[in-house]
């Protein structure tokens, strides 16, 4: 099913780390859409959830050195 949520980011220190977060969120299988604002450090993504997991967004990122805080 198709949703969209947004979360906080950590580790940030730049424009380009946003542009890296969006296009890494934007390339995890089951993404359609993704965004980065780096003012409000934050970050949104358009998923089908029967693809990929809030977990699996959290990863992601997590590869790439950054942090997305996600509820538990
Ligand atoms: Mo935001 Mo960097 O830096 O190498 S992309 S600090």
């Amino acid at each position: 099913k198709l949703t969209k949520e947004s979360f906080p980011v950590t580790g940030m220190t730049c424009a380009a780390c946003a542009v890296s977060v969006e296009s890494m969120l934007a390339n995890t299988k089951g993404v359609v859409g993704a965004g980065v604002n780096f003012a409000t450090q934050t970050a949104w993504a358009q998923f089908d959830n029967t693809v990929a997991s809030v977990e699996d967004l959290r990863q992601a990122v997590q590869s790439i050195g950054y942090d997305l805080i996600v509820d538990v």
